[in-house]
């Protein structure tokens, strides 16, 4: 099944949040010659689209895919397109997941998430448990549409010996992320929302209650995972890459970190007027342990100062 001479590696996706850290990471590493990549965008191609998936397959013909390419939201996003977020993504993984076998691409990365696991569950969850029960209702559409990319993965390897995987990342942020108020997740929304409360004197309005509890992970640390997963990983059974359980934060440490690290002077409020979403998704990294018992996550509030300086710097093309 492997094809002979260097890995040419398409991301699809590769303009978003996740797709520019592999781009910085791979630019890092500097194995030019060895490794060909092509990030690609929705310009190259719209992936709901059967036709143009498989042109820009045809054209690139790759070894190897990332597939990151989804519509992604935040809590609140989620809550107003469960359509839209089923359709999109189903069409997008089906598509993109077929041209990369008609192509004969030896290794699929694809990217799940850890909102795709039971509501009502034991914690920690771990990777046997994505099909034991129904999502947190709040992005149900986002949630089963992922869940069918493990069930692609499994029956491409069954029918056709394909070793297509998936990892499962718990919530990502970092440079380049979506910034957007309304449609993004809750760092990038509480970064944006303090920079305008400290340059307007106004305070600076915290969704929900502040309990819910997230494990976050740095783009960074994922495009890192994401390639040793890509060179490595053997399984078409997929991995959670998270930080550890002791790691996960409530909503309300992470508005205090972003409140220290853009240091925002004013008053916060909480408006539980506002949905608190999922209470928590604690994950077990204890499969990635096994693999990468070596790996090191940057510190959470090293990676938010990043992010801050990173959003500062770039106000202005910034996405929001
Ligand atoms: P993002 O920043 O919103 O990037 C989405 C990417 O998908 C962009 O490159 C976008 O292209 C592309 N895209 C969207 N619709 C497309 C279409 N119809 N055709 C072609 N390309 C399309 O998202 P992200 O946070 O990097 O997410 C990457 C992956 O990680 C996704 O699969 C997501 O589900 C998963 N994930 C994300 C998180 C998180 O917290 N962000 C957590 C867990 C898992 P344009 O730039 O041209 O729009
Ligand atoms: O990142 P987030 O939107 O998504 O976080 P989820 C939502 C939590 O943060 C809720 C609180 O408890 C909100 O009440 N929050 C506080 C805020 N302030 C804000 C704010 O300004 N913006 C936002 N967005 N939230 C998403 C899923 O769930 O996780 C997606 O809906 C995706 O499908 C993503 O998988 C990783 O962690 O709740």
């Amino acid at each position: 099944m492997s094809r002979q001479g260097p890995m040419k590696v398409l991301v699809t996706g590769g303009s978003g949040l996740v797709g520019t850290a592999i781009q910085q990471v791979v630019k890092e590493e500097g194995r030019d010659g060895e490794e060909e990549w092509i990030f690609l965008s929705s310009k190259d191609a719209d992936l709901t689209n059967c036709e143009e998936t498989l042109a820009v397959f045809h054209k690139h013909r790759p070894t190897h895919v990332i597939h990151l390419a989804a519509m992604v939201g935040g809590l609140f996003k989620n809550m107003k397109y469960n359509l839209d977020f089923w359709r999109k993504n189903v069409f997008i993984n089906d598509n993109v997941l077929q041209a990369a076998h008609e192509v004969g691409v030896v290794k699929v990365v694809s990217c799940l998430s850890t909102c795709i696991f039971p509501d009502k569950t034991s914690y920690p969850i771990d990777e046997t448990m994505i099909h034991d029960g129904p999502p947190h209702q709040s992005n149900f559409g986002y949630a089963y549409a992922k869940r069918m990319i493990d069930v692609h993965n499994r029956a491409y390897f069954q029918q056709h010996g394909r070793c297509f995987t998936a990892v499962i990342p718990t919530n990502v942020f970092g440079p380049h992320d979506n910034f957007s108020i309304e449609d993004g997740h809750v760092l990038p929304g509480l970064i944006h929302k303090a920079y305008l409360a400290q340059k307007e004197g106004k305070p600076l309005t915290v969704w929900g209650s502040g309990t819910p509890r997230r494990q976050f992970i740095y783009s960074l640390d994922l495009a890192r995972l994401f390639l040793w997963v890509l060179r490595e990983y053997p399984e078409v059974d997929p991995i959670i890459l998270s930080v550890g359980e002791e790691d996960e934060v409530s909503i309300r440490e992470a508005a205090d970190a972003v409140v220290e690290s853009l240091g925002f002077t004013g008053e916060v409020v909480y408006d539980t007027s506002k949905a608190d979403g999922q209470f928590k998704k604690t994950a077990s990294n204890a499969k990635l342990h096994r693999y990468r018992p070596d790996f090191q996550f940057t510190p959470f509030r090293q990676a938010l100062k990043e992010t801050c300086d990173w959003f500062v710097a770039n106000y202005d093309s910034a996405r929001k």
